[in-house]
C-alpha cells in the first residue's frame, strides 16, 4: 500500500523530500490541491469543504497513511478527517515546542500562513509551550505565491521578506519557525537576511517520525520498488513539463537539506 502526502500546493514536497530519504522502500502519492492553492488566505470552511473532496480521492489509491502536510490544513481540517477516516492521518504542527527547547532564554518567530497565525489550534499550542512569553508570531501569505511560481530569490522576495522583518529586533531572537510547508524553500533567502544566531526550525522531521511510529504500530512499513505518482487536484501529472516544474522544487530541496 501508498503513503500519501497532501498539501495545498508544492509545499508538502519538502516533508515528500524527507519522507523518501528515510523510507526508501515505499510507495508514495503526492497530492497538490493546485486548483485551489493558496489556503492560507479561504475561510476556514472552504478549506474543510477542499480537504474533505482530496481525501475521498486519495482514499481510491490504496493508502495506508495520510500525511497532511499542510499545515493550515491541519490546522482546521484533521480532527475532522480522523474522526471519518481509520487509517493514521498525520498532521503538521509548527515547531514552536522544538525551536523553545533549543533555547529558552530568546524569542522565538513563528511564521504561518494567516488561518494557521489566528487559528484556535496556534492559540492552544502557545498556551501549552510558551510559559515564558518568548513567542512572536508572523503570517507571509506572500512566501506561497512567490513558492508557487518558483520564484525563491528574486528581488521581489527580498524586499517582502525585508519589509515582514523590519518591526522585529532580531538580535533577540533564536529562532525562526518555519511554520507553512512552502517557507521551507525560503531558508536559504532568509539565512541571508537574519543574523546567524537566528536558526530555522521545520516540522518535517518530526512529522515523517510521527509516520514511522504509526506505521510500525500497525505493522505496516514495507520494503517496495520506490515511487512516487503526482497529482494535482486529481489529474495525474504525466506532462514533461509539469514534472519537471515538480522535479525542480525537490532539486531546491536537495540543496539546502
Ligand atoms: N503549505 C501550506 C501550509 O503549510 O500551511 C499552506 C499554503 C497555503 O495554501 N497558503
Amino acid at each position: 500500500m501508498k503513503i500519501a502526502f497532501f498539501d495545498s500546493g508544492v509545499g508538502g514536497l519538502s516533508v515528500l523530500h524527507h519522507a523518501m530519504k528515510v523510507l526508501p522502500h515505499e510507495q508514495f502519492v503526492f497530492f497538490a490541491d493546485e486548483d485551489n492553492v493558496p489556503y492560507g488566505t479561504k475561510s476556514k470552511q472552504q478549506v474543510r469543504d477542499f480537504v474533505a473532496e482530496a481525501f475521498d480521492f486519495l482514499m481510491t489509491k490504496d493508502v495506508k497513511a495520510i500525511v497532511t502536510a499542510c499545515n493550515t490544513a491541519t490546522s482546521v481540517a484533521v480532527a475532522e478527517m480522523r474522526r471519518r477516516y481509520d487509517i493514521p492521518i498525520i498532521g503538521m504542527e509548527p515547531a514552536a515546542k522544538k525551536a523553545l527547547d533549543m533555547d529558552g532564554e530568546h524569542r522565538v518567530l513563528v511564521t504561518a500562513t494567516p488561518i494557521t497565525v489566528k487559528g484556535r489550534k496556534m492559540e492552544l499550542l502557545i498556551e501549552k509551550v510558551d510559559k515564558d512569553h518568548l513567542v512572536d508570531r508572523l503570517a507571509l501569505p506572500g512566501l506561497v505565491e512567490f513558492a508557487e511560481r518558483q520564484e525563491f530569490e528574486s528581488q521581489a522576495v527580498t524586499d517582502y521578506l525585508t519589509s515582514q522583518f523590519a518591526p522585529f529586533d532580531f538580535s533577540e531572537y533564536s529562532a525562526l519557525v518555519l511554520g507553512c510547508t512552502h517557507f521551507n524553500y525560503f531558508k536559504d533567502t532568509m539565512r541571508k537576511l537574519l543574523p546567524d544566531n537566528v536558526q530555522f526550525v521545520d516540522g518535517n522531521e518530526g512529522t515523517v517520525r510521527e509516520l514511522i511510529r504509526r506505521l510500525k504500530e500497525r505493522n505496516q512499513l514495507e520494503q517496495n520498488r520506490p515511487s512516487v505518482e503526482y497529482y494535482y487536484s486529481g489529474r495525474l501529472v504525466e506532462e514533461d513539463t509539469e514534472l519537471s516544474r515538480l522535479q525542480n522544487y525537490l532539486k531546491r530541496l536537495e540543496k539546502m537539506y
